[in-house]
C-alpha cells in the first residue's frame, strides 16, 4: 500500500516511524510518502495561506498551492481522501474498504481549511475521525494510515491478524499475563486450565458481557447488520 500525504507539517508523521507501522515501512509492506504543500508555494516567503474572503477569523489555505502539490503525484488508480470534520465518520468497515486500494492520497487541511474550489476540482472523499475539533488533518491522516495498514498482508504477525474487536461487532475479552497473582488478584482459573474449548467459550461470554456493559449500542448495531436492517 502506498500512502501519499499532502501536508504543511510533514515532521508530525515521524510518529509513524515507531512500532508496527515503522517496521511495515522499513520492510516495504507500506510506503508513506510525505509531500510538503509549502514546497509548492510561489511566494518568496513560502506563504501558503491568506485571509478568508468575506472576513472572519483565521486563515485559509490557497487553492493553487494545494493543486500544484496534488498534481505532482501520479494519481492514476488512487483514492483521494480529505480529512475533515465535515466528512463521513471513519469506522472499521470503511477501514477495510480503504485497505483494498493500492494507493491512497491523503489531503490534510489546517487553520480554517482549504479554499473550496480546489476541493471541488479534486473531488476527494471527505472522512472525519470523530465529532471533535482538531488543529489539523495530520492526526486524522495518521489514524487512517495506522488502521488501514493493519489490513495489509505481513504488517501484523499471523497470531494477531485482524480477527478482533469490531471484526464481529463486539469488544475484546480481557487479557492477562504474568504474574499469576498481582496485588491479591488472580488470573481467571479457566485461562490456566489448558482446556481450549472452555477458554474459547469463556472469552466469547466475556465479549458479550463487556460489550453489553461498556458499549450496548454496538450490540444493537450488530443485531441490525445480522438482520439486514430489519428487526
Ligand atoms: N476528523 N480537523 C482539519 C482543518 C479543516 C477545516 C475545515 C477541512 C475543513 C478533523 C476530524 C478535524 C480540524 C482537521 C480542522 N479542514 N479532521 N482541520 N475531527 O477536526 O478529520
Amino acid at each position: 500500500m502506498k500512502f501519499d500525504v499532502l501536508t504543511l507539517f510533514p515532521e508530525m508523521f515521524s510518529a509513524l516511524s515507531e512500532s508496527i507501522i515503522g517496521k511495515a515501512s522499513k520492510t516495504d509492506k507500506i510506503n508513506i510518502n510525505l509531500i510538503d504543500i509549502r514546497d509548492f508555494s510561489k511566494n518568496k516567503h513560502k506563504k501558503v495561506d491568506d485571509y478568508p474572503y468575506g472576513g472572519g477569523a483565521g486563515m485559509v489555505i490557497r487553492p493553487d498551492v494545494v493543486y500544484d502539490a496534488y498534481k505532482s503525484i501520479d494519481s492514476e488508480n488512487a483514492k483521494v481522501i480529505y480529512l475533515s470534520p465535515q466528512g463521513k465518520l471513519l469506522n472499521q468497515e470503511k477501514v477495510k474498504e480503504l485497505s483494498k486500494y493500492n494507493h491512497l492520497i491523503l489531503l490534510c487541511g489546517h487553520y480554517e481549511g482549504i479554499d473550496e474550489r480546489v476541493i471541488e476540482e479534486i473531488e476527494p472523499e471527505e472522512i472525519s475521525i470523530g465529532d471533535y475539533v482538531l488543529t489539523g488533518g495530520e492526526l486524522p491522516a495518521m489514524v487512517l494510515i495506522d488502521t488501514v495498514s493493519r489490513y495489509i498482508d505481513g504488517v501484523l504477525n499471523e497470531e494477531s491478524t485482524v480477527e478482533e474487536s469490531f471484526s464481529n461487532g463486539l469488544l475484546e475479552y480481557p487479557q492477562y499475563t504474568r504474574p499469576e497473582i498481582f496485588l491479591n488478584r488472580e488470573v481467571p482459573e479457566v485461562l490456566l486450565s489448558g482446556h481450549h474449548k472452555n477458554i474459547e467459550n469463556w472469552r466469547k461470554d466475556k465479549m458479550i458481557e463487556i460489550t453489553k456493559k461498556k458499549r450496548p449500542e454496538l450490540l444493537d448495531l450488530e443485531r441490525r447488520n445480522l438482520n439486514d436492517g430489519c428487526y
